[in-house]
């Protein structure tokens, strides 16, 4: 049964690792990434009082990075340390346990325990398991995929959701005063308090060759917007001017992705960032990014009140589903 986890492999890879990791040389980050430099991504500070400044440094970062860090959130560093413990406890447990939450094989759904089997460049693996799961709005989370062990698990992910929930608000706000419309207009046009969060625990074991494999291979995200936390191990990289950056590590912000939904609703005046992941040597690599997705059935397009005979729509409108659906299965737009 079972399908093969990279946890697995890892243990039993002390040299090596199976040709299926070993990327083509022009993705492997031991020859693509620009060494003994990091890339200084835009930062937030929300404790700043001048709000002019912050607003204008989000719609700066949203429209020349796709991608920044907030610093002096609302989100208590307890409460990010404990799903942070949480998720390292699940990825820790027997892999008998795990299992228990896998995704069905052959459902459709997204979530749960597993391994991406990745319709990727010459079909490479990347190095990383997950666990994905709602966490927000509480009604449509399927706590069928929620572990019960640690036992805190629940309520550390209930309870960094609803801190998460303030921050995502202020952000739309931003973002759309921002783009010229008014402060709740982004997030009507993106599903409104229909937005759901899904929680990605990605697991990237450690490596013995991580100049030969990634992470998670080069992406831009879905979603609307991701917002991120790491463990305190390196692996977040950006491409800036084509080329490829570790991200600068700062304690307890939260990485920031613009996802394709924002790009599209903001008709392209804001972009979602390329990036991508690398492994380590000797450490596990842990992250939780959190998806803001619209219902998959609502329609996302160019937001009507930016586009105009000058500024004609430079996206189709589409609902969000048949978007992922195109993207996955590479289908041009
Ligand atoms: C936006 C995204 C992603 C997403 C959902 C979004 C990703 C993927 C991801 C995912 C989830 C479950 C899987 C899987 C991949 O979902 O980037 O292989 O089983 O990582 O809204 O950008
Ligand atoms: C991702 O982009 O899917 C993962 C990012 C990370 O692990 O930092
Ligand atoms: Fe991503």
């Amino acid at each position: 049964m079972g399908a093969e986890r990279v946890q697995d492999i890892a243990k039993s890879s002390k040299e090596t690792i199976p040709d299926a990791f070993i990327r083509l040389e022009t993705e492997q980050p031991g020859i693509t990434t620009v060494h003994g430099a990091v890339l200084e991504v835009p930062t937030i500070d929300y404790s700043d009082p001048d709000e002019e400044k912050v607003l204008s440094a989000i719609e700066d970062a949203a429209r020349n990075w796709g991608m920044f860090q907030i610093v002096n959130h609302e989100i208590p560093s307890e409460a990010i340390a404990k799903l942070q413990a949480a998720g390292k406890g699940f990825f820790e447990l027997s892999q008998e346990e795990k299992e228990v939450y896998a995704k069905p094989s052959g459902s459709k759904a997204r979530e749960g325990y597993g391994t991406a089997l990745q319709k990727e460049v010459e079909g490479k693996k990347a190095w990383v398991d997950h666990l994905f799961h709602k966490i927000w709005p509480p009604s449509a989370i399927n706590y069928r995929f929620w572990p019960e062990n640690p036992a805190f698990y629940r309520e550390a992910n209930e309870e960094y959701a609803k801190h998460l929930h303030g921050v995502v608000e202020k952000l739309f706000k931003s973002l759309s005063l921002g783009l010229g419309l008014e402060g709740h207009e982004l997030k009507e046009a993106a599903g409104g308090d229909n937005l759901e969060y899904l929680l990605k625990i990605n697991y990237y074991p450690p490596c013995p060759r991580p100049d030969l494999a990634l992470g998670v291979a080069a992406h831009t995200d879905m979603c609307t917007i991701t917002i991120l936390v790491p463990n305190d191990v390196q692996g977040l990289q950006a491409s800036r001017d084509g080329r490829w950056y570790d991200v600068k590590y700062i304690p307890n912000a939260l990485v920031i992705h613009i996802g394709d939904q924002i790009e599209i609703l903001s008709n392209g005046k804001y972009k979602s960032v390329l990036h991508r992941t690398t492994v380590n040597k000797e450490k596990a690599r842990i992250s939780w990014p959190v998806f803001m997705e619209p219902p998959s059935d609502f329609e996302v397009g160019p937001h009507p009140k930016l586009v105009n005979k000058e500024n004609p729509p430079k996206f189709k409108t589409k609902k969000f589903s048949d978007y992922i659906y195109c993207k996955l299965n590479k289908i041009p737009q």
